[in-house]
């Protein structure tokens, strides 16, 4: 590891390499605090070149590399383990913005660019970088783009995945995949892009992309609304859609529990309405007309559901203010979790149909197996992705709290697959679930993806123990 290290500094030079281990050691826990590891050295290439560099030299040691972005995993993505021989190849420094074209609608951008600082830049270019999730401040394109992240806007947009035109990434072997292209149509053998994206880091390392941007709207209206049950939301959703199926950008379910959270744990998340309720909906709709036919739109489906007691309150946003307001008591939610003490988090996706049984008894379940849990559910209900969190009963112990989480996630998963859900969502497999794999994707799923996974890293060195879980010894 030594020999490694010195040709690595060598390479990099000292800004590009940490070693002092309290330099590393953010590096070395994720967000959630479900893992500690350790590093000899946190890698900081500062181009694509360099980033091939580090890897053709791990390649050459066997050496693992954990690519890392934001380090906002919430299922241990980016965690490093705890043997420390492990490398971290941080794209923080790859932070450019390499062009963007609002006639093509393109933006290219490196991989350690905040979602956040793309989407700041398509907006200055007159364009809208649609993909928006609650840690866009601090996740980066390679991270976003690896994991396929989904998040707000799915519902119209899509996943990252289909906001992806060209990639650039660092193969395994250290060479280079050139597929920067920015065409809408190019049928030219296997979409080579589509494996890297959703492959967490274990097939090769994501440096640049070219992203499709949209026209950005010119109407946007915000409403939050009280319900009394899921069904009152789905319906609320289902209501919208008919009334113009195009206005959706967002329609996101809050339990009351996990809005109590927010008001309680985050200063300045007051709730807008008079009374707390058991259930909320955000929906925000968006047009590219340029008239005043969006808020019509809102007020009159809103009205109805009132009337029929569909809804029970609803604030309209007056102002970009209040319109952050809103958002910020939802994209608060994972944060107010994790101030109220240990956590287990589920982000399981059911046919949208679905989604209010899939609370009704994953909520009864868990109540059962822990009396006293706090099911605080919320999330994308739009496109039938709930984050079926729970929080420990209040004073209980975090720690034997949290070691009952398999328990509890293979509690809410069995519920699921009666539903014809999937165990992850938005936020993929990474360290926390390679176990579920096989019950999930097993036969001819899993096996080829190990032989992909093989073809392309023979030597197991991209993002060890992420995705795939240890092949069982032959018998
Ligand atoms: C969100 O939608 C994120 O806010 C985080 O996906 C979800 O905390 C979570 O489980
Ligand atoms: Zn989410």
């Amino acid at each position: 590891m030594n020999a490694l290290i010195d040709i690595l500094r060598a390479r990099l030079g000292s800004g590009g390499m940490l070693t002092d281990p309290t330099d590393t050691e953010p590096y070395c826990s994720d967000w959630r605090g479900l893992y500690h590891g350790r590093t000899p050295a946190v890698l900081r290439p500062a181009d694509t070149e360099a980033v091939a560099a580090c890897v053709r030299a791990c390649a050459e040691a066997g050496a693992g590399i954990v690519p890392m972005g934001g380090n906002t995993s919430m299922v241990g993505g980016a965690a490093v383990s705890e043997n420390g021989h492990e490398l971290v190849l941080s794209l923080s420094r790859m932070n450019r913005i390499r062009a963007i074209d609002p006639v093509d609608m393109t933006m290219t951008v490196e991989a350690g660019v905040t979602l956040k600082a793309a989407q700041d830049a398509a907006r200055e270019a007159g364009c809208l970088l649609p993909l928006s999730i609650s840690s866009e401040g601090s996740a980066q394109i390679g991270g976003v783009l690896a994991t396929n992240a989904g998040g707000n806007n799915t519902v119209r947009y899509g996943n990252a995945r289909e906001l992806v035109l060209g990639l650039e990434a660092v193969m395994p072997d250290g060479t280079v995949f050139e597929g920067l292209r920015r065409l809408r149509k190019d049928n030219t053998g296997y979409a080579l892009r589509q494996l890297l994206v959703g492959s967490e880091g274990t097939l090769g390392i994501i440096t640049a992309a070219v992203l499709q941007l949209s026209p950005r709207p010119r109407q946007v209206e915000v409403a939050l609304c009280a319900v009394a049950s899921p069904e009152a939301a789905l319906a609320l959703f289902t209501a919208f859609r008919s009334a113009d199926p195009s206005a959706i950008q967002a329609f996101e379910y809050m339990s009351g529990t996990g809005m109590g959270l927010v008001n309680r744990l985050i200063p300045d998340a007051a709730l807008p309405l008079a009374e707390p309720a058991p259930h909320y909906v955000l929906v925000e709709l968006a047009s590219a007309r340029d008239d005043d036919s969006l808020r019509t739109l809102l007020e009159s489906v809103l009205g109805e559901a009132l009337e029929e007691g569909r809804v029970l309150d609803a604030v309209v946003a007056e102002s970009e203010t209040q319109r952050l307001a809103i958002w910020k008591l939802r994209e608060e939610h994972a944060e107010a979790q994790k101030r109220a003490g240990g956590n287990v988090k589920n982000d399981v996706s059911v046919p949208v149909s679905r989604v209010p049984e899939l609370i009704a008894r994953a909520t009864e379940a868990c109540e059962r197996l822990i009396p006293g849990i706090r099911v605080a559910p919320f999330g994308h209900l739009g496109d039938g992705n709930i984050h079926f969190n729970l929080v420990q009963p209040d004073g209980a112990d975090r720690v034997a709290f949290l070691a009952r989480d398999h328990e509890i996630m293979d509690t809410v998963a069995a519920i699921v697959r009666d539903l014809d859900g999937s165990f992850s969502a938005e936020h993929g497999v990474g360290k926390l679930k390679p176990y579920m794999m096989p019950s999930w994707r097993g036969g001819a799923e899993l096996e080829t993806m190990r032989r992909i996974k093989h073809a392309l890293d023979p030597k197991g060195i991209m993002n060890p123990g992420k995705v795939l879980p240890e092949a069982s010894p032959p018998t």
